[in-house]
This record gives structure tokens, C-alpha cells and sequence, in this order.
């Protein structure tokens, strides 16, 4: 007998692409890189842990640092497993030696944006090979967190330098380190000098306001975003006791600094920022902004290299991506 046959206007089922899609991607997992710039002990090392420890379920690397060996004095990176929800996240911390760790502080960020660009290469030279992986491991930095000193004067002729050469090759998000040794209108002021400070210095900080690819609604994510940087943060690695309840915080002779109190800083938004609203947008921005700016600088380095103007120079193995 014949079988039922289905109507033509029956349910197709692409419209279950997004959960296609979404499976494939949980099964294969998330990657995100983050590096950490700024002065010897701001807090970075700190910070990090206060955001990621909590959910850690694997690291590789240097991880079991002691206080004695924890002052970094060359570019590490440390690569984490995090898990919520089943969902896994392949973190890499990207460490960075702090300026005044060298006796030359002059070129001190050289060696930083070696980095970052040595990632893009790396990448670069993966896509170009015949044999392609089908996943390319991404160790392209996706975010940079920027660590100001909590001076509450202005930023550091040193800041606006190595803010420059950074805003050219990675987003960079800025914060306030140890937020706690200024008072709210402080922070307020402070952030507003370094903001005019930017401005002046043409230094564009992620989320980025030209791009178009942004709806509505995530343009105004992001110019609330843009309101509140730089975050103003604490970080800590021990629980203080308020109100009878554990928390994450710092114990002062005055009280406890409580790190997940939004009246008390803005880690809770540096990390909800990190996390949940921006994760994808940062990854995605550094493939097609920062990746494809040097990948085309490359390309074009390759081409005029064996283009026919380039006849007077002489024929020599170029290698592109030393
Ligand atoms: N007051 C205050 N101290 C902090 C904060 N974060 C870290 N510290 C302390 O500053 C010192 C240096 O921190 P560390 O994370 O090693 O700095 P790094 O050199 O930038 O990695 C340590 O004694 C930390 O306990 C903070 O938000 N506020
Ligand atoms: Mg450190």
C-alpha cells in the first residue's frame, strides 16, 4: 500500500537551524582569549581569578603560583576550562610582564604587540595551507583588559603610548584598578579626565560606534557600555564575612569592600560585560576587524612582492609572516 504522503506546504524544518547550529557549537565548545596589560601589581593577576576561579575545572600551565613566584616577568599564557550549564569555555589568560619590571621600560610593549600579532600570523599561515584544518585552534587575543593605576589625576604619558600602538591590533577595554582606594565622586572625576584624555589622543577603545553591523538595540548596549568605562574595579581572592554570609571581598580597618556590590564597584558589570553581553561580539570583532586588517596588510606585502612593479627589487624568497 502506499505510504501517507506529506503535503507540500508540510513543515520543511530549516527554521531548526539555530538549534543545529547551537548544538554543534556547545559539542565543540567556546574559545576566548583575554590578556591583561598594565603596571605591576594593579591587580591583574587578582582580578582574573575573581572573575574565572569560581567556575574553573582545568588549567594548564602556570597555575599553582605561590605569592613568591607570582610576579610575571615575560608574556605566559595560562589555558583554562570553565564550565556553566554544560556549556564548556576554553579560556586563555594572556599574562604580560608590567612596566617598571625591566630596567628599558621604553619599548616595554613591543613584546606585547609581538604577541598579538604573532597570534594573527600564526592563524594566518593555518588558513593559507592546503591542508586545512576544519577547526582552527584561535589563539588570536580577543580582549585586552587595560589596567590603569588608581592615581584619580590623569593617565600616564606611558599609558597614552602603549594605548595607541594597543587600539591598532586588539580590543582593548580599560579599567580602573583597585577601585577602592578612591572615593565614587573620585571615580567620577577620574574617569571623566581620562575619557577627555582619549578623546584628545584619538585613541578608540571596543565597543567600536561605526560599525554597522550593530541593531538597535546593541547600539545602545553599547553607548551605555561606553558610559561607564572605564570599570571601576576590585578584585579579590579571599571571602569576607557581611551580614553573616560569605562573600568575595576585601576586609579594610573601615569595613568590607563586598566585589559583587555594584554600590561598591563595577566588577559585576566588567564581568556581565565579558561573560554574557559581549563575549561572541568581541571574538567576532577581532576575526573581521583586527585579524582582517593585518591579514590584508599581509596579503598585500605578499602581492606587491611578486607583483611586476615590484621588478627593480630583486628577486629574493619573501617570507612573509617571519
Ligand atoms: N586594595 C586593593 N588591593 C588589591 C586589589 N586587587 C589586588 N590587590 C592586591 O594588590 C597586590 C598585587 O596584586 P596582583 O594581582 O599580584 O597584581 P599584578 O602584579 O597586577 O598581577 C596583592 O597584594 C593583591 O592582594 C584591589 O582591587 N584592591
Ligand atoms: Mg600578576
Amino acid at each position: 500500500m502506499f505510504q501517507e504522503q506529506t503535503p507540500l506546504n508540510a513543515y520543511v524544518g530549516f527554521d531548526t537551524i539555530t538549534q543545529q547550529i547551537e548544538k554543534k557549537s556547545i559539542k565543540r565548545g567556546f574559545q576566548f582569549n583575554v590578556m591583561v596589560v598594565g603596571q605591576t601589581g594593579l591587580g591583574k593577576s587578582t582580578l582574573v581569578n575573581t572573575l574565572f576561579a569560581s567556575h574553573l575545572i582545568e588549567s594548564k600551565g602556570r597555575h599553582n603560583v605561590d605569592e613568591l613566584d607570582r610576579q610575571t616577568t615575560r608574556i605566559e599564557a595560562v589555558s583554562h576550562v570553565i564550565e556553566e550549564n554544560g556549556v564548556r569555555l576554553r579560556l586563555n589568560i594572556v599574562d604580560t610582564p608590567g612596566y617598571g619590571d625591566q630596567v628599558n621600560n621604553e619599548d616595554c610593549w613591543e613584546s606585547i604587540i609581538k604577541y598579538i600579532k604573532d597570534q594573527h600570523s600564526a592563524y594566518l599561515r593555518k588558513e593559507l595551507t592546503a591542508q586545512r584544518e576544519r577547526l582552527i585552534q584561535d589563539n588570536r587575543v580577543h580582549c585586552c583588559l587595560y589596567f590603569i593605576t588608581p592615581s584619580g589625576h590623569s593617565l600616564k604619558p606611558i599609558d597614552i603610548i602603549v594605548l595607541k600602538k594597543l587600539v591598532q591590533v586588539v580590543n582593548v577595554v580599560p579599567v580602573i584598578a583597585k577601585a577602592d582606594s578612591l572615593t565614587i565622586e573620585e571615580r567620577a572625576a577620574f574617569k571623566k579626565r581620562i575619557n577627555a584624555e582619549l578623546a584628545f589622543h584619538n585613541i578608540d577603545l571596543y565597543p567600536y560606534d561605526n560599525t554597522e553591523d550593530y541593531d538597535d538595540e546593541e547600539r545602545m548596549l553599547n553607548s551605555s557600555i561606553r558610559e561607564l568605562l572605564p570599570f571601576a574595579v576590585v578584585g579579590s581572592e579571599k571571602q569576607v564575612v557581611v551580614n553573616g554570609k560569605a562573600v568575595i571581598g576585601r576586609k579594610t580597618r573601615w569595613g568590607a569592600v563586598v566585589v559583587e556590590d555594584e554600590n561598591h564597584c563595577e566588577f559585576i558589570h566588567l564581568r556581565n560585560f565579558l561573560t554574557r553581553t559581549h563575549l561572541q561580539d568581541l571574538v567576532e570583532t577581532t576575526s573581521m576587524v583586527h585579524y582582517e586588517t593585518f591579514r590584508s596588510n599581509q596579503l598585500l606585502a605578499l602581492k606587491g612582492a611578486v607583483s611586476p612593479s615590484s621588478e627593480a627589487a630583486p628577486a629574493k624568497a619573501f617570507t612573509p609572516f617571519a
